[in-house]
């Protein structure tokens, strides 16, 4: 909604929707071994400190792959606080603090899929999610804006329509895994850093099995990278 935008301190212009969630969604602030420890405000998880961190938070990863064995990437939207216009996998946000409860990882990303992709929530069953690992990374963002997660990464394997939204997501595409390292090598927009570790240290060995991800899903697992 380009005629509401607000500036932040940082100079960009934002959403009003983006900024009202910056403020009121609160995040849930972990320890290193995923135990909550408390919350804050979206904003206070994101906005740089005098000490160059953010704190630690929870956050989670979708990755949906098509029956074709297609992943599912988008372009994030140029009105995105963190991270704009960077190409990064299916669907990422945060589970909050909901009336009082933390709300559980794969309800928040039920949440997401419909908000970002325009997917209808009763297309979505709990059971074409996996855990598959659980990992925890930090990236300085542009200095102002940056990441420190606790992330839980998701795989579903979902045939269903996509509706991007465009206060959320530039562009979509289906990537095939003999695709992938030419696809990234491609681009001219950056890549997320958290997507490029995935990428990386992991992507290969699940897209090998993905009719197997029962077996291969460590869910205890926290790696660090
Ligand atoms: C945050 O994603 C989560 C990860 C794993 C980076 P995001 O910036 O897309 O969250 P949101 O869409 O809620 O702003
Ligand atoms: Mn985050």
């Amino acid at each position: 909604n380009a005629a509401m935008n607000q500036s932040t301190e940082a100079g960009d212009n934002i959403t009003d929707v983006q900024a009202a969630s910056l403020k009121k969604d609160m995040c849930l602030l972990v320890d290193e071994r995923d135990n909550i420890i408390g919350t804050a405000s979206k904003r206070e998880c994101h906005r740089v400190g005098p000490d160059g961190m953010v704190p630690l938070h929870r956050a989670f990863s979708v990755l949906m792959f098509n029956s074709a064995g297609e992943l599912l990437v988008q372009k994030r939207a140029s009105q995105k606080v963190t991270y704009p216009n960077a190409i990064t996998n299916t669907c990422c946000s945060h589970p909050l603090l909901i009336d009082g409860v933390p709300e559980d990882v794969t309800t928040a990303a039920i949440r997401r899929l419909n908000e970002e992709l325009g997917i209808p929530k009763q297309q979505l069953n709990r059971e074409d999610f996996t855990l598959i690992s659980r990992f925890i990374y930090a990236d300085p963002g542009d200095g102002v804006w940056g990441e420190y997660e606790l992330d839980h990464v998701l795989i579903l394997r979902s045939d269903a329509q996509v509706k991007p939204n465009p206060n959320e997501i530039e562009d979509v595409k289906y990537v095939a895994k003999n695709k992938m390292d030419s696809f990234i090598a491609n681009q001219k927009d950056p890549i997320t850093p958290w997507f490029k570790l995935i990428h990386q240290h992991m992507l290969p060995y699940w897209w090998d099995n993905l009719h197997r991800l029962k077996d291969i899903a460590e869910p205890d697992m926290i790696h660090s990278f």
